[in-house]
């Protein structure tokens, strides 16, 4: 499922490759979805780092998203907060961290919304927290010969485009709608305050939405699956109308990789899947991707009798349209074409495979997402969807 590239990689921040060093790296959020998926993909292409993964536990964090790299002599697992700048200090200077891989935030537009609170401390104060640690550290004390810190971004900056606007590019003027990317806004702001001002060495990966393995069944494909399996309601917010970028978790992380190793200090680069799709058309795709899946094999019909592909119906009976979500972005796009020219960039996964794998994906680990939906999420749903 994994894109991994041929090439011999080289050093963090050393195009030419010609460093002997090992990198040693930071990642925060690293027990997330994203950020967990980095952690197995840095390992397996990048053997003799150390990736150290800070992470709060949140309800969106979860040691079980690192269980395939349990007990990787290269890996170590922190608990603690973003927000905790001495703590943050202490780690990079115990560990002679020279990079930072920044995935640490409150990630669901829906709880912001509810909520926004939280997305201003650990979003804007977190990251500044992040941003202030490695000035201290890296510039005053000089700890490293040379640093990277890598913020991980969204597309959802950018606001909301029109049918027939151009994707998203790296100048396209921020207007954020939500408190989420309001948040996410603030936060690129001050990672590129921190170049200008203090010469901290910089980038920032702007992407378009993931899925893919250890994806919490909040957001809408891991959502949708789950539901389906258990022959719930599959809720669709507003007309369903509203236009995606899907990108691969693999394909994301192959794109921070390569601005990690190529990018330039100071940059944007935007990452995109190149996929556009409507929400009512993916959720139909998902659905005819079970309906295959059924057809095919005996076991699931025992195992998940609820879902309607079990008797032999459509699984998009379940579809609903529910109230829409307030200020809901219509479409989102993005242009890669910056990561394209200057990393040789491109999305690997096409929709249609990483959707059949994804929903693979979730019928074998069943064990982890029944796991991730305790009493906080089934409170969750009880209220976001009564
Ligand atoms: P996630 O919600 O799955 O994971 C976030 C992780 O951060 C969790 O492990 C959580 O425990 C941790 N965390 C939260 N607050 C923390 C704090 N104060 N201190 C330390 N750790 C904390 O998020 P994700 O979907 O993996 O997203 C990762 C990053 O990518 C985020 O910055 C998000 O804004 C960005 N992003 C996500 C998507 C997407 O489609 N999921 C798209 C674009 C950008
Ligand atoms: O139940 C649902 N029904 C529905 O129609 C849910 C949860 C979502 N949706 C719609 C809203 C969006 O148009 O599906 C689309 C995708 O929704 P989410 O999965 O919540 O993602 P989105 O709001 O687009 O944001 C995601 O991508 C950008 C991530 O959660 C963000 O962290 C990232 O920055």
């Amino acid at each position: 499922m994994r894109n991994m590239e041929n090439a011999q990689p080289a050093r963090i921040g050393d195009a030419a490759g010609t460093l002997p060093r090992k990198s040693r790296l930071l990642v925060t959020g690293g027990a997330g979805f994203i950020g967990a998926n980095f952690v197995h993909h840095w390992l397996e292409m990048h053997p003799g780092d150390r990736v150290v993964v800070l992470d709060a536990l949140t309800y969106a964090g979860n040691l079980a998203n690192l269980e395939p790299v349990k007990g990787h002599p290269d890996l170590k697992f922190v608990q603690g907060n973003i927000c905790d700048t001495p703590k943050v200090e202490r780690l990079l200077r115990e560990e002679g961290i020279d990079t930072i891989v920044h995935f640490a935030a409150e990630s669901h537009v829906d709880r912001s919304i509810h909520g926004p609170d939280a997305f201003i401390e650990t979003n804007v104060h977190g990251t500044h927290s992040m941003l202030k640690a490695a000035r201290k550290v890296w510039l005053e004390e000089k700890t490293v010969p040379r640093h990277r810190f890598h913020h991980v971004s969204t597309d959802e900056v950018y606001g909301s485009l029109g049918p027939k606007d151009p994707a998203f590019h790296e100048r396209t003027a921020y207007a954020p709608n939500s408190p989420y990317s309001a948040s996410k806004a603030a936060s690129d702001h001050l990672v590129r305050a921190y170049h200008h001002t203090y010469g901290l060495q910089v980038t920032t990966s702007n992407c378009s939405n993931n899925y893919g393995p250890f994806h919490f069944p909040e957001k809408l494909i891991p959502l949708m699956i789950v539901n389906l399996l258990h022959g719930r309601a599959l809720p669709i917010y507003g007309d369903g109308r509203n236009v995606r970028d899907w990108l691969h978790v693999s394909d994301h992380c192959r794109g921070i990789d390569l601005i990690l190793r190529n990018g330039r200090p100071g940059e944007v680069y935007n990452i995109g899947g190149g996929v556009e799709s409507e929400n009512l058309e993916l959720v139909e795709t998902l659905c005819a991707v079970a309906d295959d899946a059924f057809a095919a094999l005996q076991d699931l019909c025992s195992r998940f009798s609820g879902c309607p592909a079990a008797r032999g119906d459509k699984s998009s009976s379940l579809i609903q349209f529910v109230k829409d979500r307030p200020g809901h972005d219509r479409r989102y796009a993005i242009d890669c074409g910056k990561a394209e020219r200057e990393l040789g960039y491109r999305a690997q996964v096409s929709l249609a495979q990483g959707l059949r794998n994804t929903f693979d994906w979730y019928v074998q680990n069943e064990w982890w997402w029944r796991a991730v939906m305790d009493g906080s999420y089934q409170r969750w749903v009880e209220t976001h969807y009564r």
